[in-house]
């Protein structure tokens, strides 16, 4: 649908390593190994190009395993010839890093979908790293469970690329992040033996030793390949009301984010916001209309989740109530039924790929202090006057991450000067992150020094030392040896 933009990253260079280039033995290997059916040689462009169209490897060989072994003795073999290896999974990430730079092998996780099972009393489930997350989620759904991670690419995305990015989304407000939720892992190491480890005990506490398997949770394939997964999942709600407020103050915002934490309290599990020129984009490029017939600046989308509605109805009443009363919100709706609700959710899942019928975006996924929140989107807007399509704002408000996204016909080097590492270093400058939930891979690759100690960062290649020794996973991207 979308055209592979004209790149960005004629300004990110980077140079090949001097990793093995692969030859036949290799592919006779490999075959050995998996199946000659799942090694894939031809027909790659989708596994070599990311979601974004942005970024473009070169790969000439996909492998498909099956079983966490095929995993093992795969990267055994790329340990010993020092190929270099990029895991994938749904290949929905937004920074460039689960495709290949140059030629790198890709290993994708995509079939690695056996087992699955849940302990109904304990709610501790233990899969496959190869699961679709939405597929995971209707799995569950009859035994009485969800997901405690929900985002817009659930139909893509694979559970195991969610541990190895620490997806966030729109339950995080209510469940918190994968290492909230991660008990332990099973992961395949890029070393000599493609030893297999089995990381945590998949209790739900356990604090017998070091908590190892979190330094997977994020980790962004540069460690190890993670092939199972115990994590804790929550219970299905029985009752969830879905609302929309509209308000022409940020600074009500906040207060209506402290109110809904207040008021709704334990029920609380969804707070995004979308602002005005958001809800424009989506008219513009998808035909959406807005739900309320007033505009407004801003919008939130907040949702409660509970298992007893005539209890919910109240908390919700009483806080909707307060809010048009104390002139915190102007207008508001809370949807009748699961359609309206559907829509009101449409709406915000719509925006990324609304973005996209621009031309070329220039994405930002940053963590900011409620108070800056909003502040960036207008210093963006004045730094840009009429250089940009639209500079528009979405994201989790409740945990602080904002989706800050900028659209131009095609790529302007022009406009990426005056971007970066200006944002980067405001967010930083006013103590936020550079990456709240996609991860840093190539697109944030340059300016990964902001905001963090050398030390630590000289420390994260000593820790990808120990698990990939000759750095042979996922080169040239968050920790380059
Ligand atoms: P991939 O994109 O295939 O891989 C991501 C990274 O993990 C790469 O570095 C890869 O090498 C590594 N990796 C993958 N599998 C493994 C493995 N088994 N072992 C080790 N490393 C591995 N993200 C959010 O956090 N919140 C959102 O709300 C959100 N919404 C999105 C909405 C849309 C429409 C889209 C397109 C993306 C969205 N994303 C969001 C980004 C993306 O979906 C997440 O980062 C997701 O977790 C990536 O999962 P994946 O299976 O596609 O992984
Ligand atoms: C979301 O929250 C995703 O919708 C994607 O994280 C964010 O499109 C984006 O910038
Ligand atoms: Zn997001």
């Amino acid at each position: 649908m979308f055209k592979l933009s004209k790149r960005l990253f004629s300004t990110l260079k980077f140079k090949r390593g001097d990793f093995a280039r692969l030859v036949d033995s290799d592919i006779t290997h490999f075959e050995s190994i998996v199946g000659k059916e799942n090694v894939k040689t031809t027909e790659l462009d989708l596994y070599n190009t990311d979601w974004m169209k942005s970024f473009k490897g070169n790969s000439t060989c996909v492998l498909l395993p099956q079983t966490a072994q095929q995993v093992s003795a795969i990267l055994k073999h790329c340990f010993h010839r020092y190929l270099a290896v990029v895991p994938q999974s749904g290949n929905t990430g937004l920074v460039g890093a689960s495709v290949p730079v140059f030629d790198e092998i890709i290993l994708s996780t995509s079939k690695l979908r056996n087992n699955f099972n849940l302990d109904l009393s304990s709610g501790i489930l233990e899969c496959d790293s190869g699961f679709i997350l939405e597929e995971l989620e209707s799995r569950l759904a009859p035994q009485g469970y969800i997901m405690p991670i929900d985002l817009g690419a659930k139909g893509s995305c694979l559970i195991g690329g969610n541990v190895a990015t620490a997806a966030g989304g729109i339950r995080f407000i209510r469940y918190g992040s994968m290492h909230s939720n991660v008990l332990g892992l099973q992961v395949a190491l890029a070393d000599q033996n493609g030893t297999l480890l089995e990381l945590g005990t998949g209790l739900r506490k356990d604090n017998s030793g070091l908590h190892s398997h979190h330094l997977f949770v994020g980790s962004e394939g540069q460690l190890g390949i993670i092939t199972g997964i115990k994590m804790l999942v929550a219970p299905k709600p029985t009752s969830i009301c879905s609302m929309w407020l509209g308000t022409d103050s940020f600074e009500k915002c906040q207060k209506i984010l402290r109110e809904a934490k207040t008021k709704l309290g334990e029920v609380l599990s969804a707070f995004e916001f979308l602002d005005a020129e958001t809800l424009r984009c989506l008219k513009e490029n998808e035909n959406l209309d807005k739900p309320l017939e007033t505009a407004s600046k801003y919008n939130l989308l907040i949702e409660t989740s509970g298992s007893n509605p005539v209890h919910d109805m109240e908390k919700v009443d009483g806080f909707l109530s307060y809010c048009l009363e104390n002139e915190l919100a102007k207008d508001g709706i809370l949807a009748k039924n699961q359609t309206e609700a559907s829509y009101l959710w449409k709406l915000r899942e719509t925006a990324t790929l609304a973005l996209m019928h621009d031309g070329y975006v220039y994405k930002n996924d940053v963590s900011l202090p409620l108070k800056y929140y909003y502040e960036l989107t207008d210093v963006v807007r004045e730094r840009l006057g009429d250089k940009a399509i639209r500079v528009i704002n979405y994201g989790h408000l409740g945990d602080g991450n904002a989706h800050l996204n900028i659209t131009t016909k095609k790529f302007s080097q022009e406009v990426y000067d005056l971007l970066y590492p200006f944002i980067y270093k405001w967010v930083t400058e006013k103590g936020g992150s550079i990456s709240a939930e996609h991860g840093i891979g190539q697109l944030k690759k340059p300016y990964i020094h902001l905001g963090k100690h050398e030390k630590e960062l000289s420390l994260n290649k000593e820790l990808k030392k120990i698990f990939d020794p000759k750095g042979i996973l996922n080169p040239y991207k968050m920790i380059d040896l």
